[in-house]
């Protein structure tokens, strides 16, 4: 089988990117591991920065966030000191989040792709892409019996995530591998319960952070930092629940609405980032250039944002042989990618205090106290949140 590109994995990076070159009327077949099921259920991400929102209307991508999407605005912070709110449409650039699950936003995407004609394998495995660096790269795959085969393609795009084919096909050397552990957990929960603030909560605490990002009118995902050892299974739901209130600070501020845990993942955060983002025909993006830990809710729009640069190059080069933009491609994402990673790393210690190896515990957290206070005293530290918060 060949195509001129071949797009390795079916989530937010893969299927934008899909959508973009369909249009163009750019040969491509998304490969994905999965079934189609999988793919539109799975429970992940929810905030979709200003940009994120912009690009998707530009390529008709739109419609379902636009009927149910809301928009969001507000935080709440809970510290030792109180609490306090940002609106921070009023700062920055003024633009809200959308709130809208992600795999709607799969979903609507699969849809749009397979109307328009687009070609996708369900139950297709990419095994590894070989030969990127030559004329004619191959990704071998195995379907969902172990059949092996093998397609070729002019550009292959490993939109496969973190532990995908693409990264597992780069050459040793050929890129260099940025990793930090944060040394924080979260025990990410989702819940069968309306939200019980009209804002994001965000709670410090000395047993550990907790969050509360509402999803939709009835569902709210919930974050509690837990040790590393935690298994998703380990807490009970009285458990989980008690320890939201009392990290949340209930007493003062409001019970939660309690409901259901329907899903449960173990997040230790952690960034990665690949440089460049390129082995010769071979591209990353999304989770499969850089991962982000989750703190700053960036990596569904990076992996936008990727595939829409992404697009545009490809496009240039098979249409009219102009492969600049493919040259530019890694340095301009990498770009956005450090600006988020930084920006996420400041929120890490924002909200959580960190293993101390060197004994300044204490130091420490009278620093992150006076984050806080900046954050909640000084105006132009408000508007560079609200910029990083929402921008991308
Ligand atoms: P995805 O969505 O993981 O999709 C990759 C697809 O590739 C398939 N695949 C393969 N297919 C064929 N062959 C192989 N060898 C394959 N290996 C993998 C997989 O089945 C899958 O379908 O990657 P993509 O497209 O790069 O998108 C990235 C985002 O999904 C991710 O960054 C976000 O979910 C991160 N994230 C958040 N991002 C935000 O922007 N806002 C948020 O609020 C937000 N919250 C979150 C998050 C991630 C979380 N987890 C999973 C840690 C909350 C959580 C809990």
């Amino acid at each position: 089988d060949t195509a001129d590109v071949v797009i390795i994995g079916a989530g937010p990076a893969g299927l934008v990117l899909g959508n973009l070159l369909l249009r163009r009327g750019v040969d491509c077949v998304v490969l994905e591991r999965a079934g189609r099921d999988d793919v539109a259920h799975r429970a992940r991400a929810g905030f979709l920065a200003p940009n994120t929102v912009r690009i998707l209307q530009r390529h008709g991508l739109a419609e379902g966030l636009g009927r149910r999407g809301r928009e969001h605005g507000v935080c709440e912070f809970r510290t030792e000191d109180g609490r306090f709110r940002i609106d921070y449409r009023q700062f920055g650039t003024g633009d809200p989040h959308t709130v809208y699950p992600q795999h709607e936003l799969v979903a609507d995407l699969l849809d749009h792709y397979l109307d328009g004609g687009g070609r996708i394998r369900f139950d297709t495995e990419a095994v590894a892409v070989a030969d990127a660096d030559g004329p004619a790269p191959t990704v071998t795959v195995r379907d969902g019996d172990g059949r092996p085969g093998r397609w070729r393609a002019r550009y292959v795009a490993a939109c496969d995530g973190r532990h995908g084919a693409g990264r597992r096909s780069l050459p040793p050397g050929s890129v260099r591998h940025h990793h930090r552990d944060h040394g924080v957990t979260w025990l990410g929960l989702l819940a069968e319960a309306p939200p019980s603030l009209d804002a994001v909560g965000y709670a410090t605490h000395p047993r550990g952070f907790a969050g509360h990002m509402a999803r939709s009118a009835d569902i709210t995902r919930y974050y509690l930092q837990c040790p590393r050892e935690t298994r998703a299974d380990d807490w009970s739901e009285d458990r989980v629940w008690d320890e939201l209130d009392l990290r949340m600070r209930a007493p003062d501020y409001g019970p939660l609405r309690r409901g259901r845990v329907i899903r449960r993942s173990v997040v230790p955060l952690a960034s990665d980032v690949i440089e460049p983002l390129r082995h010769g025909a071979l591209f990353l993006a999304g989770d499969a250039a850089a991962l982000i830990s989750p703190s700053a809710a960036k990596g569904a729009n990076l992996a936008v944002l990727e595939a829409e640069i992404l697009a545009d190059a490809l496009t240039d080069a098979l249409a009219q042989g102009d492969s600049s933009g493919l040259d530019r491609y890694s340095e301009r994402c990498l770009a956005h990618i450090w600006r988020a990673q930084e920006f996420s790393h400041w929120m890490i210690r924002l909200l959580h205090r960190l293993p101390d190896p060197e004994g300044t515990a204490h130091f420490q957290e009278r620093l992150r106290s006076a984050r806080m206070a900046a954050l909640r005293d000084s105006a132009p530290q408000r508007h560079w949140f609200a910029e990083n918060y929402t921008g991308i």
